[in-house]
């Protein structure tokens, strides 16, 4: 589907289409064709209001310093067995830049005098007393054409660079040693994150060996501001998860005995792939059967008998957020009484931490609410014990561009934070796993299930799973 900000996306295809059938009577143009998301490796448009709010929240709890922070760095297809051979931004670079391109550099420049509305964009406030002067610097290596017959068209700096990401500084890498030298001689903090994105990185390993340098980790400052989602996350968020919806939906349509479990990861992940997500935000877990009460499992290569379940649990990335949705089907279209009774424990339990969901309520006070109700109303389900005994993770945690997303579980919910509500039940003497989990939005007067177009009750999962006409016969792998 066509996002809403497509004006300038669509003014460059034309552009680029120019250029292209010109150049298809040339030789090769000297000029390098334009920055357009369409092209290989481009990025999505970026939300420049968006991104600039986020620099100037940042400078505005900065005080006086300067926050270094570089982009993630190209892989090597050769040296780094990068089976998933595309370029993903560090969060921390992407959340102030949306900028989809290796090897930059973000400097952003805080002044702390007076308390007068500052500037992220770069052009600098109006001087005066009481004014800020904050700004924002982005490097962006100088193009290289020959490279980028290999790695397709970078982004460079220079007007263009400015347009597209709302940021009137612009300049290239190799200034960044003598802007980060002016920086120091101010005496001011530095902040850079410090995680495997700066590590190794020369700039970032000549600023943690200089003990004149008074640096700072930049990290839990922009952990914090990401625990609330602004409007232009939630958007994000909202497609990774009806495109992951849209995937459980596709797999109750196609779950049948004699399946592998890679066959329904290839409809998920087709289904991914189809409706426009980047990537899956983390390895598809399709466990049936014994596999269903291994949490993580996603070697996903057994093949599916009648009378098990099967636990799916994907999450389809969009524009760097990644939803996180569980199904949890019976292989052969109907439960078992015992598994519906552990199914509809499973279900009641996340019922009642979703009732719970509110502005002010902790990760951690959910994950005992959803341990009692458990405890209290097993019934018989797990023989003599009460299923809580079974229940060997988490209830909750946020979601975002981690599917384990930044935030402490002693933090209490706030309006635009967005979390999973994820009860199980794995019993494996019975090699019977049950997992449902469901992604919440919490609002001002509660909650919002971002999650409800994926089928959810024994009803609704038993009726997405009924199939007119009669399946045909997937061939699976030759044994
Ligand atoms: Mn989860």
């Amino acid at each position: 589907m066509p996002s809403t900000r497509r004006t300038l996306a669509l003014f460059l295809i034309g552009v680029a289409a120019a250029a292209t059938s010109a150049a298809a009577q040339q030789p090769a143009p000297a000029a390098p064709p334009p920055y357009v998301d369409e092209l290989p490796g481009m990025g999505r448009p970026i939300d420049t209001a968006a991104t600039a709010l986020r620099r100037a929240a940042l400078l505005g709890r900065l005080g006086e310093a300067v926050a270094v922070i570089p982009a993630a760095r190209e892989r090597d297809v050769e040296t780094d067995y990068i089976q998933d051979n595309d370029f993903r931004q560090s969060n921390t670079f992407f959340y102030f830049t949306q900028l989809e391109q290796p090897a930059a550099w973000l400097v952003l420049v805080a002044h702390s005098r007076g308390s007068g509305a500052g500037t992220a964009s770069g052009a600098g406030a109006a001087g005066g007393p009481g004014a800020r002067a904050d700004s924002a610097i982005l490097l962006l290596p100088d193009r290289v054409p020959a490279m980028e017959r290999w790695t397709g068209v970078k982004l460079g700096p220079g007007e263009l660079a400015q347009r597209l990401t709302g940021i009137a500084q612009v300049l290239s890498v190799t200034k960044l040693d003598s802007i980060l030298a002016a920086q120091r001689a101010r005496g001011v903090p530095v902040y850079a994150p410090a995680d495997r994105y700066s590590a190794g990185l020369p700039a970032y390993e000549r600023l943690r060996g200089d003990s004149t340098v008074n640096l700072h980790d930049l990290r839990p400052i922009v952990d914090s501001m990401r625990q609330v989602k602004d409007a232009a996350e939630l958007a994000a968020l909202r497609r990774a998860i009806a495109i992951t919806d849209s995937a459980q939906r596709a797999v109750a349509a196609s779950v049948e005995p004699g399946m592998f479990e890679y066959q329904v990861e290839a409809v998920l992940e087709g289904t991914f792939r189809d409706l426009g997500a980047d990537r899956v935000g983390f390895p598809s877990i399709v466990g049936s059967g014994p596999n269903s009460t291994t949490l993580h499992y996603d070697v996903n290569r057994r093949r599916m008998n009648a009378g098990e379940t099967v636990v799916v649990d994907i999450g389809a990335e969009y524009g760097q957020y990644t939803a996180d949705v569980t199904r949890t089907f019976p292989v052969s279209g109907t439960f078992t009484p015992h598994q519906r009774a552990v199914y509809e424990l499973v279900l009641a339990t996340n019922q009642a931490v979703l009732d719970s969901v509110r502005p002010g309520i902790t990760l951690a006070r959910l994950n005992t609410i959803a341990r009692d109700y458990m405890r209290t109303h097993s019934g018989t389900a797990c023989d003599t014990v009460t299923c809580d005994r079974y229940f060997i993770h988490g209830v909750t945690h946020p979601i975002g561009m981690d599917v384990h997303d930044v935030g402490p579980m002693s933090v209490p919910l706030a309006p635009g934070m967005v979390i999973t509500d994820e009860p199980g039940i794995y019993i494996p003497q019975e090699a019977l796993g049950v997992r449902i989990e469901d992604d919440v939005l919490v609002t001002v007067s509660g909650h919002e299930l971002l999650t409800a177009s994926a089928p959810r009750t024994v009803a609704e999962i038993e009726r997405a799973m009924q199939r007119t006409p009669a399946p045909v016969r997937r061939p699976g792998r030759e044994e």
